[in-house]
């Protein structure tokens, strides 16, 4: 089979996590990239921390995509001359040393009729799944579109002579799922490649010096029929870049080349040399790649502010192979799908479709169970962020603005869902299946933790979601250009049932605190570290003095106690220690009456953070 050639060339940026200040990398990739590259480069470079939040906001937001890998190797499934291959399918060419030649007649019986576009990107909505990602050409070359570099794709080289992937576009359009692409950089049947290494296609240590013309003069080109005829595509997820051929630079280059074509693309870390093995979340430093990749594993905990991506098998393969019914179960693969959402990442699960073109009864079975819980739960899902919590003992946890998602994995027999949370943070709790959406009884226990009343019998056994909706988060408060951070009681969340703010006559404060369990907080931004003096204004009536408090921030207690000021509107300002805050960052701030001996706390007018000057 003959490889045609065209020619293209243009330049990479980099990337490290969300929070890295993006123009400043900018600026050092411009530095090594050489003049004309910069103009080209220019257009797809310079992307803003905004920029980049945008272009990633449906994926952040999908949590839930079917990866489907499909080609040749769906023909043998798994047996070659009679004889069952380890491993995993799409690998057999490989696993069993087959000539490129000899390959090359699967090909010649890979017919599948019984495909269906439609059928297949309505599997996959149904289930939940939001994008797909489909093996346009995996590490054996056979390229599943009608390609105009090679006749080793599925017009030429199969009776089966329809475009897969636009069929697939069509569909996907339809339904409204992202269409995406999977690509191998290794390619075991292009003598510019590893094709020339055979029998050990997979031999880490071999070099092809004509490696860069296969990149110039067939994958470029080929990423350009790709992204340009069958798109706009979601996501461009590349594999096959541990040889030792593809490089880091390369990888930016390449990156660079995409998003020149779609600037708007999301590339994976494994179009650069950033992924960490099977961990594959990026190592630090500057890599190429929009997000991780961690393969058949979840991460143990959250990753704060990293944008990562779960890839998983239904059972042991990702190509098809006919007899590996190692099947995981849809208790077992919904888990998975909440444990990833609570830790803020993305599910790609796998389907392998058989040579006929039919997705493997077990899996449309498991899909479609996943869609049944999904059907009533996805607001759990969908747009949430991480949990806040560390661990909980019955389950998981997925957050939304104002809104916190219990996912109870082990029901509590005694009907009594226990949460680190106090009461007062909790407005109100439902279950998230039940239509009616009827309160839950809240209260807490001895020690102030959250006690949710729920039904004793287990209303999901996979998992049961219970909703519990937030008291208001307090606005963040920006810190002034001086440094301060003056947190004002019109501006902070009071939790409890009597303090609130008051204003008009002199007042201006959080009153009528004759509730000790009341408390207030806020929320505010600090962009410069360093240490501040804690002050508070308040105001006491004589008599009512006495209260003792606790002011509560990043992990630091300041203790007060509210002297007489003279009235309840006489303010005074007093200094109640040092706080010190080692990084930029969203701070909470709290203040918690500890002792009311008697029938008040304080009128409280505001608490400033002023910074110590060295
Ligand atoms: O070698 C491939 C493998 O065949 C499969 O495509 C997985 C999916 O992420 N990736 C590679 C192994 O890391």
């Amino acid at each position: 089979m003959s490889n045609k050639t065209t020619t293209s060339q243009t330049y990479t940026p980099l990337h490290r996590c969300r929070k890295s200040p993006a123009i400043v990398i900018m600026v050092l990739s411009f530095l090594v990239i050489p003049a004309c590259a910069q103009i080209t480069a220019k257009s797809t470079l310079l992307e803003t921390k905004k920029q980049r939040d945008e272009r990633m906001k449906w994926w952040r937001e999908a949590r839930f995509g079917m990866f489907i890998h499909w080609g040749v190797y769906s023909v043998p499934a798994g047996t070659y001359r009679g004889k069952r291959i380890p491993g995993i399918g799409e690998w057999i060419m490989e696993r069993a040393d087959i000539p490129a030649a000899e390959y090359e007649q699967f090909a010649k019986q890979f017919n599948p009729v019984k495909f269906n576009a439609d059928q297949w990107v309505q599997i996959a909505g149904n289930a939940g799944m939001k994008y797909i990602v489909i093996t346009s050409k995996h590490h054996d070359g056979f390229c599943l579109w009608d390609s105009k570099v090679t006749n080793y794709d599925i017009m030429d080289a199969s009776p089966f002579k329809r475009d897969i992937l636009k069929e697939l576009s069509v569909a996907c359009k339809k339904h409204g799922i992202g269409l995406c692409f999977y690509h191998s950089i290794m390619d075991w049947h292009h003598p510019d490649a590893q094709a020339t290494f055979y029998p050990n296609y997979n031999d880490t240590d071999r070099l092809n010096p004509k490696f860069p013309r296969y990149v110039k003069t067939y994958m470029k080109p080929q990423l350009r029929e790709l992204i340009t005829n069958y798109g706009p595509l979601g996501v461009l997820w590349f594999d096959g870049e541990w040889i030792k051929d593809w490089t880091e630079p390369q990888g930016r280059d390449l990156y660079n080349y995409v998003r020149s074509l779609q600037p708007d693309i999301i590339i994976n870390n494994r179009i650069g040399k950033g992924r960490k093995s099977m961990q594959g979340l990026t190592k630090e430093g500057y890599f190429a790649g929009d997000f991780g990749t961690p393969e058949q594993q979840i991460p143990a905990t959250g990753l704060p502010d990293v944008d990562w991506e779960t890839c998983m098998t239904m059972n042991n393969t990702w190509g098809f192979k006919s007899y590996d019914h190692n099947w995981k179960s849809t208790e077992d693969l919904l888990r998975k799908l909440v444990d990833i959402a609570s830790k803020g990442g993305n599910f790609l699960l796998n389907v392998g479709p058989n040579a006929e073109g039919l997705i493997p009864q077990p899996s449309v079975e498991r899909l479609a169970a996943m869609g049944e819980w999904m059907a009533k739960n996805s607001e759990s899902i969908y747009g949430t962020t991480a949990s806040p919590f560390e661990k909980l003992p019955w389950g998981r946890c997925t957050a939304k603005s104002g809104k916190l998602y219990l996912h109870v994995f082990d029901w509590p027999k005694d009907g009594e869902l226990k949460v680190s949370l106090p009461r007062h943070d909790v407005q109100k709790a439902y279950l998230l299946a039940r239509k009616d959406r009827a309160d839950l009884l809240i209260d807490s226990d001895e020690s102030g933790n959250l006690v949710v009343t729920v039904p004793r019998k287990t209303p999901d056994t996979i998992d049961t979601v219970v909703v519990l909706e937030m008291e208001a988060e307090p606005a963040v408060t920006p810190q002034g250009k001086d440094g301060t951070v003056v947190l004002k009681a019109n501006n902070a969340v009071v939790r409890g049932t009597n303090a609130r703010y008051e204003s008009g006559g002199g007042k201006d404060n959080i009153g009528y605190w004759t509730n000790p369990d009341d408390y207030v907080t806020w929320r505010f931004n600090v962009t410069k570290a360093g240490t501040f003096n804690a002050e508070v204004t308040f105001a006491c009536a004589a008599g009512m003095s006495g209260s003792k408090y606790v002011l509560t921030v990043g992990g630091q207690e300041l203790a007060g106690t509210v002297k007489d000021t003279g009235g309840w509107t006489s303010f005074v300002t007093e200094k109640i220690g040092t706080v010190k805050f080692s990084s930029p960052g969203t701070y909470n701030l709290s203040v918690k009456p500890k002792t009311m001996p008697r029938g008040a706390v304080m009128n409280l007018k505001s608490v400033t953070l002023v910074p110590i000057r060295k």
